[in-house]
């Protein structure tokens, strides 16, 4: 506590947009944490704002949900996969543009500023506007897994199953499945090949898969109940000795472990919070409250940057 005390001490003269602009000047090695925020202006909706799509979801009720975070439960999509895929579509990146606080984030990194962006989101617009220091901590839709086998294939595989609202399975598993029930059906019969190969390893392997239907594909965006990749550890525990300022965007910081990044680096390191709406449960160093692209655009604008133009950014 007296840390942070001291810490608080240290940084209280810290408040203003002067301030802000001094660090983002003088800071070599900025984290950006980002959310939902920095993507609503390129079409996005949010999960927590008033027309986010827990409202939506909410609204709508054409979705069996007791509460629409299920839409996005582990436990709820092993149930319930036609739920989510019957929704999917609508947050499935298509052809959307960065927007200019993804493109703020990649002149970060063009100056050498930017020691990395964790962010939240999973629209991938991070590396559309060409951030290569960017770590999505919740996954996205560039791959997708079998629940059952874990067979991971490209995200395009199941693009057309997304969009004509089905369950993609996993093909990997359905061949699996169809040799089986062939093999079972030769034995059952005594003709062709099965009772031949039918051999104990068969059998035990046969109690293992379990029988049923082959295991449902899921993009590998995290959902809750659902452990982060090790890599947001292991980046969080290199980046914390380096980071001199933390600027974070558009997020209501109300997902763990995320959200947590704050009180996993150093209690000396400023925090500049850029949102729409004030956050109650951290107390950020400075608070720039607002539409983010107006605001990136205003700090830029006051330190003599120029925040990439759209049509300049090569596609990856
Ligand atoms: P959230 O809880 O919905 O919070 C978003 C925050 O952004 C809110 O506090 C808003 O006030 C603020 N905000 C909205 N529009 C603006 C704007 N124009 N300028 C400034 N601030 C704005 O979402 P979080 O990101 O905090 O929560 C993490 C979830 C959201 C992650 O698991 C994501 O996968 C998930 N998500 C991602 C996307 C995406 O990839 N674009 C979209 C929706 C949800």
């Amino acid at each position: 506590l007296s840390r942070v005390l001291r810490r608080r001490q240290r940084l209280s003269h810290l408040s203003s947009l002067e301030d802000a602009l001094g660090l983002l000047k003088n800071s070599k090695k900025i984290i950006v944490l980002s959310g939902a925020g920095i993507s609503t202006s390129c079409g996005i909706p949010d999960f927590r704002s008033s027309t986010g799509l827990y409202a939506q979801l909410q609204e709508e009720g054409k979705y069996d949900l007791d509460d629409p975070q299920q839409m996005f439960d582990i436990h709820y999509f092993r149930e319930r996969p036609e739920v989510f895929y019957s929704f999917a579509k609508q947050i499935y990146p298509s052809n959307f543009v960065p927007s200019p606080c993804h493109r703020w984030i990649k002149l970060l990194e063009d100056k050498g500023k930017l020691l990395r962006n964790y962010t939240q989101n999973i629209d991938t617009l991070e590396s559309l506007a060409g951030v290569e220091k960017v770590l999505q901590c919740h996954g996205s839709f560039k791959t997708a897994s079998c629940l059952r086998c874990k067979t991971r294939v490209p995200g395009q595989n199941i693009e057309t199953f997304i969009m004509s609202q089905q369950i993609p399975y996993c093909p990997k598993c359905r061949e699996e499945a169809d040799r089986r029930q062939q093999m079972k059906k030769e034995l059952k019969t005594g003709k062709g090949k099965g009772k031949a190969l039918w051999d104990d390893d068969e059998e035990e392997e046969e109690n293992e898969w379990g029988g049923g239907e082959p295991g449902i594909m899921k993009p590998n965006i995290t959902f809750f109940g659902q452990a982060l990749d090790s890599e947001f550890d292991e980046c969080l525990f290199k980046d914390r000795e380096e980071v001199d300022l933390l600027v974070i965007i558009g997020t209501s910081l109300k997902v763990a472990p995320v959200s947590e990044v704050l009180t996993h680096i150093p209690h000396s390191v400023p925090q500049i919070y850029i949102n729409l709406t004030p956050v109650h449960h951290v107390k950020p160093d400075i608070c720039l409250l607002g539409d983010a692209d107006s605001i990136v655009t205003y700090l830029s604008s006051k330190l003599g940057w120029t925040i990439p133009a759209p049509a300049a950014i090569p596609l990856p």
